[in-house]
């Protein structure tokens, strides 16, 4: 990791399961590259229940959340801390909409994620800060180390 800077904007990323099964990695950070943001931490990791649930919280309630923390930890991940100007907003809009099949042609889940099906009713490919706060706390418990 190279040093963070708290004057700056920065959002998580997280490349899920799909995405990196698929071999997507490449496609998703070449995206993030040419908007011109700047990767200052990047691993990958399977993800534990436990970070999934702090990852996660607000959703502990909701139908999905099992399903989700199955899927999340189904297999390897790519977690990024990306900086940039207006980042987190940026990111969202590049990501698209939640449900793969409203996400806009142009985005990264309208352009590459697949349909929910009943067996993959969760899956799109990337996950990215819904606020510069949210944006904290993530950082803080996929980067500890970068932020302590
Ligand atoms: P994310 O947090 O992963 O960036 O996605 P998001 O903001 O677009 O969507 P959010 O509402 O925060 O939901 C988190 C993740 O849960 C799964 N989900 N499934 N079956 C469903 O109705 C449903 N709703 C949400 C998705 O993996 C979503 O990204
Ligand atoms: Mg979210």
């Amino acid at each position: 990791n190279i040093p963070y800077n708290p004057k700056e904007e920065h959002t998580l990323v997280l490349i899920k399961p799909d995405g990196y099964a698929r071999g997507l990695i490449g496609e998703v950070i070449s995206r993030i590259e040419k908007r011109g943001f700047k990767i200052i931490g990047l691993k990958i990791t399977i993800p534990t229940q436990e970070e999934l649930e702090e990852h996660y919280f607000e959703h502990k309630d909701k139908h999905f959340f099992n399903s989700l923390c199955e899927y999340m930890s189904s297999g390897p991940i790519v977690a990024m801390v990306v900086e940039g100007s207006r980042v987190v907003q940026s990111f969202r809009n590049m990501m698209g909409d939640t449900n793969p099949a409203l996400a806009l042609p142009g985005t990264i889940r309208g352009d590459l994620a697949r349909d929910w099906g009943p067996d993959r009713g969760v899956e799109n490919i990337v996950h990215g800060s819904d606020s510069p706060q949210s944006a904290d706390r993530e950082i803080a418990l996929w980067f500890p180390e970068m932020v302590d």
